[in-house]
This record gives structure tokens, sequence and C-alpha cells, in this order.
């Protein structure tokens, strides 16, 4: 049984109600068994939340290297794994019949300008091991979340279309530039169904961020709150890509519910949110916090914010498989002050 009382394969149509595709989801929709690997990370804790509300807390195992995030505690099973062990992986796809891997394991792009070829090897390494064992023990679904940074400083700043020319300008980004291509030539050759989505910077309340360029755009808030004078690493005018949580996670499981046919990108989607700006962002903050401050410290994140595009084009993800934001940035914000209870927030004093 589920956690929600029903039978782990009962199928709840009034569930299926998430993207444009209702009428096919009925029939794809099958509740295989999920593993989510990086549970305990930022997009991990609450795309696990979900994926259990959705089919319920047994069905989708959370795995982490690190120890189970207390959200999740209570929600489901955890288990404690290294990605960088391809057997150990082996074993628990097969011992707990998995279906379905969402992989979430990646070191950032600012963590790894600091330690350019640890990111290279976690970032490859977890991928390959995903997609060989997806291969060899007939997973039929995987996920695994590309960026932005696979766009470097030639491609257009503003509406970056899909098929830009990417000359990524940090580790992380070249490292997602190639695992696109893996995913795309373990779809072609092997018939694996990868699924990826390129995500602007992720803007979330529950969870805190791990070593991203785009982090400001979060801990903002928590300065906010504690009525602390926020030190931002970027530039006043640095506009970015950005989306709220909830708008990624629905984003991800719609993608990952879409019918195989409507499936065009088998490299990453481009996918957009909201682009702002420091300045914007801390002007919509200040008109509900009206004494927050700001002052500009721009760092070694600056150049990497610079190589970006400002606005993505995300016309075939919508085309594909109806993808539509929800959260503008002053839906967001009100979110995110709501949220971050001071108790919870915590100091970014540098
Ligand atoms: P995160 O750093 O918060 O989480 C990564 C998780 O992976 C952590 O819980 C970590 O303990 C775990 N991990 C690290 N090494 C591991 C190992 N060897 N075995 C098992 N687990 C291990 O990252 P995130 O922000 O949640 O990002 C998840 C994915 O989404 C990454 O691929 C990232 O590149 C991508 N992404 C994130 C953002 C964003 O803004 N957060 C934007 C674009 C793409
Ligand atoms: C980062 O800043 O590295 C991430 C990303 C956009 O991939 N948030």
């Amino acid at each position: 049984m589920s956690s929600s009382g029903h039978p782990a394969f009962f199928y709840r149509p009034e569930l299926i109600s998430i993207g444009n595709h209702r009428a096919s989801l009925a029939k794809n929709v099958v509740l295989n068994k999920i593993l989510v690997i990086g549970a305990s990370g930022q997009i991990g804790t609450e795309l696990t939340l979900a994926l259990r509300q959705r089919y319920g807390g047994e069905m989708v195992i959370a795995a982490d290297l690190k120890r189970e995030a207390d959200l999740l505690k209570g929600t489901g099973p955890f288990l404690p794994l290294d990605i960088m062990d391809k057997e150990i992986l082996r074993v628990q796809v097969r011992r707990n019949e998995i279906k379905t891997i969402y992989l979430l394991v990646a070191m950032l792009s600012a963590a790894g300008e600091k330690n350019p070829m640890l990111a290279w090897h976690l970032n490859m390494q977890s991928l390959i091991h995903t997609l060989e064992v997806a291969r060899e023990e007939g997973v039929k679904k995987v996920f695994w979340p590309s960026s932005i940074a696979v766009f470097g400083a030639t491609a257009p700043k503003e509406n970056c279309p899909q098929d830009a020319y990417s000359a990524p300008s940090t580790v992380y980004g070249i490292s997602k530039l190639a695992g696109e291509q893996w995913c795309h030539y373990y779809f072609s050759r092997y018939g694996v169904d990868v699924r990826s989505i390129r995500y602007p910077g992720l803007i979330s309340y529950k969870t805190l961020p791990g070593g991203g360029t785009t982090d400001y755009a979060i801990e903002i808030f928590h300065s906010a709150i504690r009525n602390e004078t926020y030190s931002c690493f970027l530039r006043a005018d640095k506009r970015l890509p950005m989306m709220y949580m909830d708008d990624a996670v629905r984003a991800t499981i719609e993608l990952m519910e879409a019918p195989e046919p409507v499936i065009s990108v088998r490299t990453a989607y481009n996918l957009a949110g909201i682009s702002f700006t420091p300045e914007e962002i801390a002007a919509e903050i200040k008109k509900l916090i009206p004494g927050f401050k700001i002052i500009y410290e721009p760092d070694f994140r600056q150049p990497i914010a610079d190589s970006w595009p400002e606005s993505i084009d995300d016309q075939i993800a919508t085309r594909d498989w109806g993808w539509q934001p929800r959260f503008n940035l002053k839906k967001m914000t009100a979110e995110m002050i709501e949220h971050i209870s001071p108790g919870l927030a915590v100091s970014t004093k540098r």
C-alpha cells in the first residue's frame, strides 16, 4: 500500500491533472518504482516530496550520499547511496525493481570552478553510471537536469534559442553540454528514454542552494527576513533566467509524464520562468520589507553570470508538452517572504 492508503499500482486519475496531456496520461502513466538520486539536495528534496504525493510514499525511494533531508523523514524510504559506485547502484536498481530514475547529483557552477576536476568527475561519472545501469537493467525512464550554463558568451543574450551555439566557460557548463550529448546517445543508440531540462536558477524556500551562481536570489530573502544588509556577489544590473521551485518541479513531472512521441528534444529542453536583476528583486522585496538594504560586491561569480543568457526561448517545450510558467517575480517574492519565517532564515554574512 502507498502512504496515502492506495495500493501501490492503483491508477488515480484525479491526480493526473498536472499538464496538458490529461487524456494521454491516463493511458501512459504506469506507477513503477522510482529512484531519486541526490534526494537530499535543493531540487531533490522538493521533487521527492512531489513525486511521493503523486504516486505514493513507498513508490519513490530517496537516495543520497548525505543524510536524509529532514523534510523527507517519514514520507517514504531512504537509501544511503554513493552514485560513484556503479555496482551498488545496479544492486539497488535490481533489488527495488526500479523503472524510473531521477538523477540530481552534480557539483554546481561556483563550487565547480573551485574544484574543476572533481566537478567533471562527479558530474560525468554519476550520469554515465546511471545511463549504463538503466540500459543494462531495463530502467524505462531517466530524468537528468541540464542547465542554462550550457550556453557561453557566444550565445544570444536575449531569448536564447534551443539550438544556440553552446561554448560554456565553466567546467559545470562543459559537463552539462557533454551530459546532454550522452543523453541523446543513450536514447538514439540504446532506446533509453532519457529526458532533460535546462533549468534556470531555481529559487526555493524549503531548501537551501548548493553552490551555484544564481544562489544570490535565495540568499537575498534570508538576509531580508533577518533584517541583515545583503551583500550581493553579482552586479546590480546582471539579468539572469530564474524559476520558482514549484514551477521547476511541475515542469519536471510534466515532461516525465508526457507521451513519448511528443518528445522532440533528446538533449535538453530550454525552459523559461522569470528573468530579473538583483536590483529588480531587491526592489520587489522592499515593497514587502521596506527597511531591506542591499550592497553590491561582485566576486568570481560575476564572470560566470556574464557568460550566461539573460532570458531563454522555451517555445519548443511549450509546443511539445505544453510548458507554461505560473510564477512571476511579484508572486514568487510574496511566497518566499510568506514562507521563510525568521526562525528558518539563515545568515548570509560572509
Ligand atoms: P544540490 O547540490 O543541492 O544537491 C545535490 C545532491 O547530490 C546533494 O544532496 C548531495 O549530497 C548529493 N550527492 C553529491 N554527491 C553524491 C554522490 N556521490 N552520491 C549520491 N549523492 C550525491 O544540487 P541541486 O541544486 O539540487 O541540483 C540538482 C541538479 O539540478 C543538478 O544536476 C544541477 O546541475 C541541476 N540544476 C540545478 C539548478 C539550481 O538552480 N539548483 C539549476 C540548473 C540545474
Ligand atoms: C548554478 O548557478 O550553477 C545553477 C545553474 C543555473 O545551473 N543554479
